[in-house]
This record gives C-alpha cells, structure tokens and sequence, in this order.
C-alpha cells in the first residue's frame, strides 16, 4: 500500500485530542500539523519547528504534511507589501523542509477559509455535523463572521482562517479586495507560486493547493478553485511537479456537478494530499456532511479511492471532517475535527483500499 494515511492535528494545549489516541487509530503514519499561532505572513523559527516534530518523533508518527501556512491577504490583493511576505513565505519553506516537511496544504481564498453556517448540525441520529445553508450566505459577510467567531470566542479556540485580528478588520479587507476581480486573482496566485518554485524544487517541498470550499463565490468574492476546468488552468498555469492540490473531496463536491473522481483520475500525478469527506445534498442547493462510507452521502467515495489506487496514488491522505458522536458536543471537540468519526472514516478507507490492493490487482 503506497498511499500514507494521515490525521490532522491542532497541537499541544490546542487539540483535546491526544497524539496517544492517535497512534492506537490503525494505520497512521503521520500528522498533518502547523503553528497554529501564527498570523499569515509571519516566518515559522526553526525552534518551533523543532518543538512539534520532537513531539511527533516520540510517538512514531512523521511531520511530512503542513496545513494551512496561511497566505498573506497582501499577496492575495497583489500590494507592493507582497514581495516581503513571499519572502517571509520562502523563509518558511526553508525552515520547514530542514525538519523533513514534504508538501504544504494551503489556499488562496479571499478573506475567508472554509464557510458554513451551522458547525453542529443535527443529523437525525444523534450525532451532528458541519452544515451549509445556501439562503444565509447571500449578503450579510459580518452576520456569518459573528456566528463563527462568537463560537471560537465562547469556547476559547481559534480557526485557522479566521484570526480574530483580520475579522475584526472585515470591512477594511472588503474594500481592499474591491478591485481583485478574478483574473486579478488569478495573476497574483501565479505571481507567488512562480516566486517559489525554485526554492521547492531545491528543498523538495510540494506547495498543494487546497480547493476553494465552497467551490463558488461568496459575497461577491472570487474563488478560483472550484471545478475541473479551473483546476486543469491552475496546473497548467505554473506547469512544475511541485505545483500541486489538495484534492478535498468535499469541498470540491459542494456543487454536485463535480465528479470528483473523474478530477482525481485526471492529476493523480499532481495531487499530493487528499482530503476525503462525503457531502449530502438537498434540492435547494444547501448541503450536509455525513459519515465517510460512500452511500451515506453523494460524493462518490469508493469512485474516487478506486481512480486514486488505479493511478498508483502514493501521496498523502487523511480524513477530512467527521461527524461530532457520542460525547463530542460544542465545546469538546473543534468543529468537524473529532476523534471518533476521523477514526472510523480511516478505517473504512483503509478497509475500501486493502481490498482493492487485495482483490484489484491491475
Ligand atoms: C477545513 C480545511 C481547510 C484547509 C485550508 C488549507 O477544514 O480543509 O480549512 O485546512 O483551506 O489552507
């Protein structure tokens, strides 16, 4: 089995989860971490780099996969202030790669990460889960910004993504984004992955993009990385083994036009991290996420594990968000970043790939 099973980690004093519980999940070698406190621009020392990969060290598991070295909005808005963040960002490239980092999980979405408008959803059994309501995410940026942050604040945690510091300046961020249409954005992506090539292919680090989640625009901004065509232009745009995805299936299966196995099978050579969740759809075009096993949701996950284990996948992979079960309410467990349902999707990955390692020989 060539693929390697991963689990993200929030760190020490950051995550109730324990890397003890961790390595008692079967089959995982390595966490998918970051310096958490960090604001986007700023360089990772080399001590704390040090510090995490010590902590992992001890428990067996490698440091390959780094998520989320946020991207300066500076960067993302093409200010002449860009070229000292890239620079920052190289630093940090450099220091990561000494301690053996392989790929860096990040993304280039204006003002927000990841957005949904209820982090506990009720499924109907129980046990709860990460929801999209379609009607709430039309106008009102700062209605949407106060339900995220009144909950980081409520139960003392922070989203990478959503630094208090850069949300209590959304206006702000709004106007300096007002001429950034999508071409604009296009450029600037361009301009910082050509800026880092050549320190990737000297270190070995593979910079991998993750897709815009949701995968359209929301308050008028734009996202770039929402289907098969945008992701064909991002590949070919900067055209280098290093310049590679985070294939999340969920995010990308937001919009059920995409077949995310079809994308899969496309850039296996290009992917080099995949994050697996399974999204459920409504007719009115809001979404749910639901247990990892293929029918609980409209994702297709046994399609797109098939087309990456028929395309010899050797990156990394890990689950993506899970359901909150059993005792897992707001509070104990970061939203989407539980133990239990982590775990069991892991073992029914793991289950779907033994098999057809076993059974598929191609
Ligand atoms: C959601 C995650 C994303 C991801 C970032 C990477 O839970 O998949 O927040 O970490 O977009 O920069």
């Amino acid at each position: 089995m060539a693929m390697k099973m991963t689990f993200r980690w929030y760190g020490e004093g950051n995550d109730r989860i324990k890397l003890s519980d961790i390595k008692q999940i079967p089959g995982v070698d390595g966490i998918v971490w970051a310096l958490h406190r960090k604001m986007p621009g700023e360089i990772w020392e080399k001590d704390e780099i040090a510090a995490v990969k010590k902590s992992l060290d001890e428990y067996g598991f490698n440091n390959d996969v780094v998520e989320s070295v946020n991207v300066h909005d500076d960067i993302k808005i093409g200010l002449p202030s860009r070229d000292k963040y890239i620079e920052n960002y190289i630093t940090t490239i450099k220091n990561l790669s000494e301690y053996g980092v392989k790929v860096i999980c990040y993304n280039f979405m204006p003002v927000f990460d990841w957005t949904r408008t209820d982090l506990f959803h009720p499924l109907g059994d129980g046990s709860t889960a990460l929801y999209y309501e379609k009607d709430k995410i039309k106008s009102d940026y700062r209605a949407m910004a106060d339900y995220i942050l009144g909950f980081t604040e409520k139960y003392g945690m922070s989203f990478p993504g959503w630094e208090p510091e850069r949300m209590g300046r959304l206006d702000e961020l709004f106007k300096a984004y007002e001429g950034v249409d999508r071409e604009k954005l296009w450029s600037n992506l361009r301009y910082f992955l050509e800026a880092l090539m050549p320190v990737c292919r000297e270190r070995g680090v593979k910079m991998a993009i993750h897709t815009d989640d949701p995968p359209w625009d929301i308050f008028g901004l734009p996202r770039l990385l929402v289907d098969e065509k945008s992701i064909d232009r991002f590949l070919m745009t900067v055209d280098d083994e290093y310049n590679c995805l985070t294939l999340c299936s969920g995010s990308l299966n937001a919009n059920p036009e995409n077949n995310v196995a079809d994308i899969a099978r496309k850039h296996a050579d290009r992917i080099a991290f995949a994050h697996i969740r399974n999204v459920k759809h409504y007719a009115n075009g809001d979404f749910s996420e639901a247990s990892h096993r293929d029918r609980d949701g409209d994702t297709g996950i046994l399609e797109i594990l098939k087309a990456l284990h028929d395309n010899g996948y050797d990156g990394y992979i890990r689950p993506d968000h899970g359901r909150h079960l059993w005792d897992e309410g707001p509070g104990r467990v970061r939203p989407g970043y539980g133990l239990y349902d982590r775990a069991l999707g892991i073992a029914y990955m793991l289950g779907v790939w033994d098999s057809l390692d076993k059974f598929d020989k191609k």
